[in-house]
Formats: structure tokens, sequence, C-alpha cells
């Protein structure tokens, strides 16, 4: 081999180092955190997310699911610290922080039709117009949310009015709205930290709580309740956010390419839970015979939805103009999306 051929093979490999440490330069690892396990709904989420970033740019993303750094508040100090570049937090933890966020908490507000809900959510002004500036001031860039299926009540007795709840100290995530709901349906609520939930059932410190089916499965809600109450008052909700600062400092390609993971994993989960509560219920069922499971008729629904009114009230006189300017639009959003079916 002559010298000059060796020189531009030496020249030309060297360019390809160049050209892939520059790429690998760029190249980062994205931290995620989320409240869940990584098999359900916010776990299988954040990893389609991961799927689709991983796939259309260099990045890693990294998932921290529950339990790994601390609880949901932990979560949320480090996204807006910046320790996380995304978090998938609850408006049932949020609404501490940004009290508008409450709004889901109004019983009966959200629909039971999953076609009329899913529209909602991907359509809503409220969720994509205006919580957005909410989250900003926050220091978050409110990316998407999205609904986790309908929530029942696990309880020691049965419950087939708000009588059956006098006594009951009923766990509830920590926000003062959610309080107010749960006192409207007689019971005593007792907001705590998901963390503590199991522990204080089996203790008997609480004798109720709240979640959507397929949680009330996974964390094995049945070891530690008798009964599981669903009176369709309401879906739950959760959120991603980025940090703000870190979002506004990437370029508008890699901007859209994260927009554009959050809509493929959007479609994804609510496609991943069409049947999802109906199996949840039955597996519980499957696991512990002795389980009961009661879906409260309309007649036995009617006490509880009458609280709708004084909770939305409660909301307002909570957040002012601007919870009512949400809740506003909100309702409009519902109208459209009930009418769009
Ligand atoms: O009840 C809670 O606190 C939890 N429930 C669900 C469905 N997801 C995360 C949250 O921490």
């Amino acid at each position: 081999m002559t010298l000059r051929r060796t020189r531009t093979i030496a020249a030309v490999a060297a360019g390809a180092l160049l050209i892939g440490a520059a790429g690998s330069a760029n190249a980062a690892t994205w931290r995620y955190a989320f409240e869940e396990a990584m098999d359900e709904v916010q776990g299988k989420f954040a990893q389609k997310f991961k799927e689709e970033v991983e796939a259309n740019s260099d990045h890693e993303i990294q998932l921290f699911p529950f339990g790994t750094l601390g609880e949901s508040a932990d979560i949320m100090e480090q996204a807006q610290a910046g320790i996380l570049q995304f978090v998938d937090q609850s408006p049932g933890f949020t609404g501490a922080l940004i009290p508008e966020a409450q709004v889901f908490f109004v019983p009966y507000l959200l629909p039971q039709d999953q076609g009329t809900l899913n529209a909602f959510f991907r359509n809503s002004k409220a969720i994509h117009e205006m919580f957005p500036e909410l989250y900003a001031e926050q220091g978050l860039e409110l990316l998407t949310m999205f609904p986790e299926g309908e929530v029942c009540m696990t309880t020691q007795k049965p419950v087939h009015s708000p009588a059956d709840l006098e006594d009951v100290k009923f766990r509830v995530m920590t926000n003062p709205l959610l309080v107010e709901s749960y006192k409207a349906f007689g019971a005593t609520p007792t907001p705590l930290p998901w963390g503590e939930v199991y522990g204080a059932l089996q203790t008997g410190i609480i004798q109720g709580q709240e979640n959507p089916g397929f949680f009330l499965e996974s964390t094995k809600m049945y070891e530690v309740t008798e009964v599981v109450t669903c009176i369709g008052h309401n879906n739950f909700t959760t959120a991603v956010m980025a940090n703000k600062d870190f979002f506004d400092g990437l370029s508008e390609e890699e901007q859209t390419m994260i927009n554009n993971a959050i809509d493929s994993a959007f479609s994804y989960i609510l496609d991943y839970q069409k049947d999802l509560q109906e199996e949840a219920l039955k597996k519980i069922k499957e696991a512990k015979p002795s389980m009961e499971v009661n879906i409260l008729s309309d007649d036995e629904r009617k006490p509880f939805m009458e609280t709708a009114d004084e909770v939305e009230a409660a909301f307002v006189k909570m957040t002012g103009d601007s919870g009512k300017k949400i809740l506003d639009q909100m309702k409009a959003d519902l109208k459209a999306a009930g009418q769009a079916q």
C-alpha cells in the first residue's frame, strides 16, 4: 500500500470517527419517571414513548417506575428541578400545585362512554390550549393527558348509598377537592400518598380507597378490602409533562419528534385499555371469589350524583375565575365530544 493511499484511508477513518463523535455528542439520556409499575397503564405509555423516541432519534429514555425515585410529589419536584426530563403525575396530586387541575374530581363530569371520553381527551381545548399555560407557570411543558379507566371504591363493607360510607375513613389522593367530594359522599376523607395505602388498609387506619379497575387488581387491593363498588363517578386522569427549560432548549425538530412520540403513545394507550376494566374486575373475582363486586344501579347512584353541584361549587370557590373558565370550557368540550359520537 502506498503512503498516499494509507493517508487517504486514515483521513476517511478520522472523518468517520468525527461524524460518529458528533452524532453521539448530541445523543442524550433522558430520564422519565411515573407513578405506576412498568406493566401498569402509565408504564405501558412510558414504554411506548421510549420506543418511539429511540426509534426516531439518537436519544435514550431511562424509565423510573413507582418507588424507584420516591412518591408522586417527589418525582414532580425532581422534574421541576430538571433532574428528570419527563414526569407522569396525575391531577390527583398536581391539584396541590395547580388548583385548576382538580376539575377532574368534580363527580360525574367525565362521561362513562368510552368513545365520548376518548374524543374529549383527544380534542379538548381545555386540555390542549388552557392547561398548558397553567403548567408552564410551574416550569412544566404539558405534553398530554389521558384516561386510565373508571374509578371504583374498595371498602370493607358494601356501599349502596352515602349512608354506608358514614364513619368510613376513606383514602383519597392529596387534593382538597377530592376531600370535598368524599365528604359529600358521606365518608371521612383521608389524603395519603400511594405508598401508604396498602399498609393503612391492612392495619385498619383507613377502611376504603378508590382507583381504576386495573390498579385495584395489579396492586392487590382485594387482599386488604372485601367489596368493590362502582358508581360511575369518575375516570382516572393522568398527565405527562417535560421540564419546560429542557423542552424549550430543544430544536424544533426534536420537539416535533417528542410530540409525535406522545401522539403515538396516546393512541396506543387508548387502544390498550379497550377491555381492561372488565378484565380486571373478572381477575379480581378469580383471585378472590369472596370479593363482592357491585355495580350500582341508576337509582342507587342518584344520591351520589346529586352531590355534583355542591362539589362543583367548591371547585369554583377554590379556583375563582380561572377555574370557572376551565370548567366551562371542559363542559363545552364534553358536549362537542358527545355530539361527535
Ligand atoms: O391512587 C393513587 O395514588 C395511584 N393511582 C393510580 C391509578 N395511579 C398512580 C397513583 O399514584
